[in-house]
């Protein structure tokens, strides 16, 4: 068997990770957690012939317990890890904040402490919160549509979200980013280093940059700690910088961000 790349993939357990191939997704959240610590995973839709099987198994229908005794996944992402399931058998646990719990104490992305820890998981359901709001700004009215079956309602939707929702959004965070200046130098959400709050915000604000450039590039400057600082030193992160460069990060498509430039703000 070939030697693990690197000292902390030795000591983590076999990490996989399970979610649709092609698209960054809600994945996204859980493929930077794993980057941003350096330690190995397998992202099995994308790495293997028949890994959208296992996908599609994890969330099956008719499925009610797993044969390790895991109920199923209602939506990927999942994370399946070997051997640390109920009585030595594979763990699977769904839900992105879930996922990212777990990850956040192995992996050291979950702050100093347990007061740290909360807010870390605070912001990253907000930074979620965020990140399904996008979503409904071209699928307001229904998931199983077309986007073109409910353009009417995504126009009055995305302006919604762009004049309100997104100032309300980014105002927060600025403010957060402004109360955790002495520790975080704008660079963190909480305390002094990367946790997976971060991480989770920096990914919305990439996708919310792709999806409306008009808007972002109109308002960016209302926020100088949120795009001034923060956006572009998590991307400078060591193991992000070189994530976001190799041929692993996937492009934007058809995923929650996609870029439709009738629903951004009016060009010039
Ligand atoms: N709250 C869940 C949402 C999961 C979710 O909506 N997954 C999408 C892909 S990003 C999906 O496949 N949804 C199928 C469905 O909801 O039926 C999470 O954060 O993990």
């Amino acid at each position: 068997m070939a030697e693990p790349s690197t000292k902390k993939s030795r000591t983590h357990p076999p990490y996989e990770l399970l979610y649709w191939p092609a698209i960054p997704g809600r994945g996204e959240f859980i493929r930077l957690a794993f980057e941003a610590s350096g330690v190995s995973y397998k992202d099995v839709a994308n790495e293997t012939k028949d890994g959208i099987k296992a996908v599609l198994a994890c969330k099956a229908d008719d499925c009610i317990i797993d044969s390790d005794g895991n109920p199923p996944a209602f939506a990927p992402p999942a994370l399946r890890v070997p051997g640390e399931g109920k009585h030595g058998k594979t763990l699977v646990l769904y839900q992105t904040p879930t996922i990212l719990c777990y990850l956040g104490d192995r992996l050291g992305l979950a702050g100093e402490d347990e007061v740290e820890k909360h807010w870390i998981l605070s912001h990253a359901l907000t930074a979620l919160d965020l990140n399904n709001e996008t979503h409904d700004t071209h699928h307001p009215i229904a998931s199983i549509q077309y986007y073109e079956d409910q353009k009417p309602e995504a126009l009055k939707r995305s302006k919604d979200f762009r004049e309100n929702r997104l100032p309300k959004f980014f105002g927060y965070f600025e403010r957060v980013l402004k109360g955790n200046e002495g520790q975080g130098q704008g660079k963190h959400l909480v305390g002094g280093k990367l946790s997976f709050a971060d991480t989770t915000l920096w990914q919305v604000l990439d996708g919310l940059k792709y999806a409306f450039p008009n808007e972002l590039g109109a308002i960016e400057k209302e926020y100088p700690l949120l795009f001034g600082t923060f956006y572009l030193s998590v991307k400078e992160e060591k193991g992000i910088k070189e994530y976001l460069a190799s041929a692993k990060r996937l492009p934007y498509s058809n995923g929650v961000f996609r870029h439709y430039p009738e629903l951004d703000r009016p060009g010039k």
